[in-house]
């Protein structure tokens, strides 16, 4: 039986998982949760109560798999393709996951803080921790603008999990505190992410749903 993808194409983290899929054309049966509503909502509980998407279903191993950094650990483990997500040598591959853990936790969660706010209800806003995420990605996207200057991708020459977790971690932090002008080597590495096909396919199969982003 095929994997399944419990996601949205307009979630970041989905998106992350996506581009590895799309990497490696690992098949897999689009499963879309609508956190939104009612009955999508429950359905999704039931099978990971925890509520956040991305999870990954794998029926003919009876394994449901949450995070998107373990989903692509175990698609390189267990469907692994021309595209390797952690290099064999033992020291890249832990620098290679420092990088997938800086772009979740210094870009991606502070983006998804300043989304996030825009949704609340009013008078519960956070305009403390608003400010604190903006803070914290101005920080991490300078350490990105030395770090990536001489490289193509997060680690080099070999398009790795790294690079799937700055994709859209990068892309919404542009969308929400724009750093075109600011941070060039940053820009160009977005603008070699977006021209990826796997990041390329992902938002165009998102696009649809950009007019739900909250501006
Ligand atoms: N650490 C998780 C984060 C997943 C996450 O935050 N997903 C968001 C969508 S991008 C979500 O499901 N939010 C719904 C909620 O928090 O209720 C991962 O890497 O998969």
């Amino acid at each position: 039986m095929a994997l399944e993808l419990y996601f949205h194409p307009l979630s970041s983290f989905s998106q992350k998982v996506l581009v590895a899929l799309y990497e490696n054309d690992t098949p897999f049966a689009p499963r879309i949760v609508e956190l939104s509503n009612e009955a999508s909502r429950a359905a999704f509980l039931a099978l990971w109560p925890i509520g956040k998407i991305p999870v990954l279903r794998d029926a003919a191993q009876d394994r449901t798999i949450p995070e998107s950094s373990i989903i692509i650990e175990y698609l390189a483990q267990r469907f692994p393709g021309k595209t390797q997500f952690f290099p064999a040598d033992p020291d890249l591959a832990r620098q290679t996951r420092m990088f997938d853990r800086f772009y979740d936790l210094h870009i991606h969660i502070h983006m998804q803080k300043i989304v996030g706010d825009r949704i609340r209800p009013a008078g519960k806003n956070d305009a403390f921790g608003v400010e604190h995420a903006k803070g914290q990605i101005q920080t991490a996207l300078g350490m990105v603008e030395q770090d990536i200057k001489p490289k193509t991708w997060a680690m080099g020459d070999a398009f790795t999990i790294a690079d799937c977790a700055a994709a859209p971690a990068l892309w919404y932090a542009n969308m929400v505190v724009p750093f075109g002008d600011t941070h060039k080597n940053t820009t160009a590495y977005l603008k070699r992410l977006t021209e990826r096909p796997s990041f390329a396919r992902v938002l165009k199969e998102a696009e649809p749903y950009f007019s739900m982003f909250p501006k």
